[in-house]
């Protein structure tokens, strides 16, 4: 009796895992273990034997039950014990640095023309990419034979052979926009439309795609004054000055009559672009009176209304404010020069504080 006392008790001990155990649980307590089997031997023997014997059995087989169940858990508490080493989470680390996006400067200029076009009154227009033949062209006042609808400077999608309608274009401006805004809403209008355009052109300083933002405004009595006014407000904003000087030069759009396109005081000493001061004068964009035959495509009188319309080039504004020098650093890599720059949304380089030209 002690030899199975101390057998069982002492592989219970040394025992290290559940399986094993659970082995030493069935050869000593399992049906056919060796306590039980003892056990069963109590009807051979007498009344007084089996007395004693069975007290006694009863006590061991407790006692190694016991030791069991003590043993089981102190193992379970020896393996929560190693997972929570195991897991040891330090919640005071520093976080992993992590990859900031920032927002694009042509998508950042888009923006901040908006916001200044937006204080003053005009409503955001948008309209297709792709765009039919009329919208982009007739109703704009260009002619079949201009040159802009050649196949070598408009984008022209496909059509099935024998269908001989004109062909749909990538938008060479953001103007056909304005045409759909004016026809759903009529005059007075005053809008802007930020977009894509599409032109095939590619070198040093043209992309095939870029982007633009027109504006039209049209009353009853509006005039080149108030287009003057407004194109001044715009400036101040965005180049952050005080004062500007425009310089209106005559020129020539089919959609405008008449048209001008506007240069922007500036300097360009020690190879920082300064805005408002200075001998040099820097093209913006063009502009004009709304052509009336446009007004008319548009289903708007021209004898009751008219209106001025801009149209300016954003790329090269957000090179301006944010010194970007070649065009072509966008296809090469936007990150590489978005990395030469240093580029922040919320650190951004001013006009005045000096760009290398
Ligand atoms: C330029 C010239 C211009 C317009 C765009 C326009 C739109 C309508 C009617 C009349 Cl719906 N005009 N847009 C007018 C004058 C110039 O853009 O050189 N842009 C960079």
């Amino acid at each position: 009796m002690q030899e199975l006392r101390d057998k069982y008790l002492s592989a219970v001990a040394d025992v290290t895992d559940e399986a094993a155990l659970e082995e030493i649980r069935l050869a000593a307590l399992g049906k056919k273990g060796e306590i039980s089997l003892k056990m069963r031997e109590l009807g051979k023997m007498t009344p007084e034997e089996r007395q004693t014997t069975g007290k006694a059995l009863n006590v061991l087989k407790d006692e190694i039950d016991a030791a069991l169940r003590a043993k089981k858990a102190a193992l379970a508490d020896a393996a929560l014990d190693a997972r929570l080493r195991e897991e040891w989470l330090d919640v005071t680390l520093p976080g992993r640095p992590r990859r900031q996006g920032t927002i694009h400067p042509v998508s950042q200029v888009m923006d901040e023309v908006t916001a200044i076009f937006a204080d003053m009154g005009f409503a955001v227009a948008e309209g297709p990419q792709i765009e039919d033949d009329w919208h982009n062209f007739d109703a704009l006042n260009i002619a079949p034979e201009h040159p802009a609808r050649q196949e070598h400077d408009t984008f022209f999608m496909h059509r099935d052979e024998g269908d001989n309608r004109p062909p749909h274009v990538l938008r060479t401006h953001t103007s056909p926009v304005q045409i759909r805004a004016m026809l759903e809403q009529g005059a007075p209008i005053r809008v802007i439309a930020p977009g894509r355009v599409y032109r095939m052109d590619m070198d040093q300083t043209h992309t095939p795609m870029f982007h633009q933002v027109e504006g039209l405004a049209i009353g009853k009595d509006i005039s080149m004054a108030n287009l003057k006014w407004v194109l001044e407000e715009f400036c101040k904003a965005f180049f952050e000055v005080d004062g500007v000087e425009l310089r209106f030069r005559a020129s020539h759009f089919p959609f405008t009559e008449p048209s001008a396109e506007v240069d922007i005081r500036c300097s360009w000493e020690g190879g920082s672009l300064k805005i408002g001061e200075g001998d040099d004068w820097m093209e913006i964009l063009g502009s004009g009176m709304v052509h009336p035959k446009v007004l008319q495509s548009a289903g708007i009188d021209p004898n009751e209304w008219q209106g001025f319309a801009f149209g300016i080039g954003i790329d090269r504004l957000a090179m301006l404010k944010y010194g970007i020098p070649d065009l072509r650093a966008f296809f090469e890599s936007d990150l590489r020069w978005l990395k030469h720059y240093g580029f922040s949304a919320l650190d951004l380089p001013t006009v005045a504080g000096g760009l290398s030209r």
